[in-house]
């Protein structure tokens, strides 16, 4: 059998010879007592990269959200973010266990609010109620399909947050995505929020390492809660030069991820049973499986059978990622695969009309 197909997440792609070959060959010290200088080149680096003043190296995604959150709010405050968020669904609780924040759910399309949303959610400073200290904004988008912001609505949510007395974080795990996509600057994202944290270890392709960025103070702030959460790592630097090496070789390239996206979406598209249900402006696609199909957990689990692998996201949906270790000849065996699956299947011969593309 060829091997597998791994469209799980882009966390799975693994470094290359190159990338290896620098971890190697990195200088390091003990980080935790400031002197490796690998990470604190990273940390410069990518500082400049969002036009911040300053960056904390951390080991993951998720604590990079959650050492930002902790440094931004205090127990009993609450945090605004769209309900599909990353933070809501996949940090383990974590904003309640760890920083003892409450979280107000926000709704749009596409993990997308507006400024009403946010003028609405925040409340009265009162002895009442929670303080409504954070606004939260993901881009790209998980959930909300790999979606990406549109600048002037960044603008708009964040301009509202400030006039209301609210820090604003950027859940920025993809923002090379978004900025792949866009062709902005990610320090023009970036000057809308307080903060903003972004991995190495997803389209990037480093085997792990996130930052977060933001003024000097709040990254002071920042390398204390990585202490307290357990994310101050010693030489780290063989990972920082892993992660250097994908931010100057691995950006440019993420286009190719998103081509690759939107080729494996216009496959599915065309299996009777199978509908993409977003746009694909990055490098995921969310693929629904018509009931009659089973459910996405049953399809996943032929899809391996083909030796191609995703994530069911919800009971109906496939997610599949495109990355670096994905190339185009491996996108059409894919779409092979889904045909293959969907053809077994019982309903293989409804007519297509009702499983068109619709947007969730
Ligand atoms: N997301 C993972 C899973 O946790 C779902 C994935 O496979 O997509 N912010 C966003 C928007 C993310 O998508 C992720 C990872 C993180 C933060 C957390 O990063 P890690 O996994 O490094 O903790």
């Amino acid at each position: 059998m060829p091997p597998t197909i791994d469209l799980r997440s882009d966390t799975v792609s693994r470094p290359t010879p190159a990338m290896r070959q620098v971890m190697a060959q990195a200088e390091v010290g003990d980080d935790v007592l400031g002197d490796d200088p690998t990470v604190l080149n990273l940390q410069s680096h990518v500082a400049r990269i969002m036009g911040k003043p300053a960056a904390c190296f951390v080991p993951s995604g998720t604590m990079a959200n959650q050492v930002a959150i902790r440094a931004h709010t205090e127990p009993g405050d609450e945090l605004l973010a769209h309900r599909d968020s990353h933070i809501i669904h996949y940090e383990t609780g974590a904003p309640a266990a760890l920083s003892g924040v409450m979280i107000a759910p926000l709704d749009g399309p596409d993990g997308q609010f507006d400024a009403d949303d946010v003028r609405a959610a925040v409340r009265p400073r009162s002895s009442h109620f929670a303080c409504s200290k954070l606004l939260v904004v993901e881009n790209t988008h998980n959930r909300g399909g790999g979606s990406i912001w549109p600048l002037d609505k960044i603008a708009r949510v964040t301009a509202v947050a400030r006039e209301l007395g609210l820090h604003t974080h950027l859940d920025g795990a993809r923002i090379w995505n978004a900025c792949a996509t866009t062709g902005i600057d990610p320090a023009e994202y970036a000057r809308h929020f307080d903060s903003v944290s972004c991995c190495f270890s997803k389209g990037l392709g480093a085997p792990a390492g996130s930052a977060v960025c933001g003024n000097p103070d709040f990254i002071a702030r920042v390398h204390r809660f990585r202490k307290m959460f357990g994310g101050a790592m010693r030489q780290a630097g063989i990972l920082a030069a892993a992660c250097r090496y994908a931010l100057d070789h691995h950006r440019a390239r993420l286009t190719d991820d998103h081509r690759n996206a939107r080729a494996l979406a216009a496959g599915a598209s065309s299996i009777n049973g199978l509908s993409v249900i977003n746009p694909v402006e990055s490098n995921m696609v969310f693929i629904r499986i018509d009931p009659r199909l089973g459910t996405a957990a049953d399809f996943a689990r032929s899809l391996e059978a083909h030796a191609v692998r995703s994530l069911p996201n919800r009971p109906d949906v496939l997610r599949a990622v495109c990355h670096i270790d994905v190339d185009a000849d491996m996108i059409s065996r894919a779409i092979e695969a889904l045909r293959a699956c969907a053809t077994q299947a019982p309903a293989a011969t409804m007519p297509a009309a009702g499983l068109k593309p619709v947007r969730s």
